[in-house]
């Protein structure tokens, strides 16, 4: 890809209190072929992905991404140059994939990511998801956040163009899934200030007993020093 030149010396200069953030999808699909592979002994067919959660085309600003794979795979440091940054594999069993996303602009640092490729349904799951003769989804959503980039990367990131020009979609449905855990955060935030207020209570009694037998301990000593006054 051919970048704007008009940036100079200048490029590097970051555009101070500017925060671009871009979300993005990253996970992987996984099929599983119905028996296990005479020659190999795979039993899955697997895409590992990072998409973007807009209809944007990443390329812009991305230059490539690694995707790192278990050391069993022949060649496992993988580079996808352009769009879709995706890759297929087949295989026997789950790892962690290391994602390595760079920019086109040098002074971006890249920003790492890290999936576990998941084939096999859980077992709370199982034979709820996937719906029959669909494959298995598990992906996450992520923010790549900009903090003052330079004016070319400035440039970059506001200059990316849609990938289609229908509908953009996600096999999650990550606008529910992010209510639900706003419902799950104030339920048990609820449950915390519920918690605090009877600790606090507790602790007010503790405060209050331990008050009374100070005060206890104090008429004793009087009653004591008064007794002994009797004996001397
Ligand atoms: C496991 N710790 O034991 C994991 C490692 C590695 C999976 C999983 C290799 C495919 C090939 C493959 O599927 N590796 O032969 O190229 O479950």
């Amino acid at each position: 890809m051919s970048l704007p030149t008009d940036f100079g010396p200048d490029s590097g200069g970051r555009v101070k209190g500017l925060v671009i953030v871009k979300p993005i999808v990253y996970g992987n699909v996984a099929r599983y072929f119905g028996k296990k592979r005479e020659e190999d002994g795979h039993t899955h067919q697997w895409t590992v992905y990072v998409k973007p959660y807009t209809n944007e085309d990443m390329s812009a600003y991305i230059k490539k991404i690694h995707f790192k794979l278990h050391e069993s795979y022949a060649n496992p440091n993988r580079i996808v140059m352009k769009p879709p940054y995706e890759l297929t594999e087949t295989g026997w069993g789950e790892f962690e994939i290391v994602i390595k996303i760079y920019f086109h602009d040098p002074n971006e640092r890249p920003v790492t990511l890290y999936h576990i490729l998941k084939l096999f349904q859980s077992p709370v799951t199982e034979g709820v998801q996937p719906p029959i003769g669909r494959a298995l989804v598990s992906e996450s959503y992520e923010e790549i956040v900009f903090q003052e980039p330079t004016q070319l990367m400035q440039h970059l990131l506001n200059s990316v163009k849609p990938i289609t020009n229908g509908p953009w979609t996600h096999d999650s449905d990550f606008e529910d899934k992010k209510v639900k855990i706003l419902e799950k955060i104030k339920v048990e935030q609820s449950k915390a200030r519920i918690e605090i207020a009877e600790l606090k209570e507790k602790l007010q009694l503790a405060k209050e007993t331990i008050a009374k037998f100070k005060e206890e301990i104090a008429k004793k000593k009087n009653s004591n020093t008064g007794n002994a006054m009797i004996l001397i």
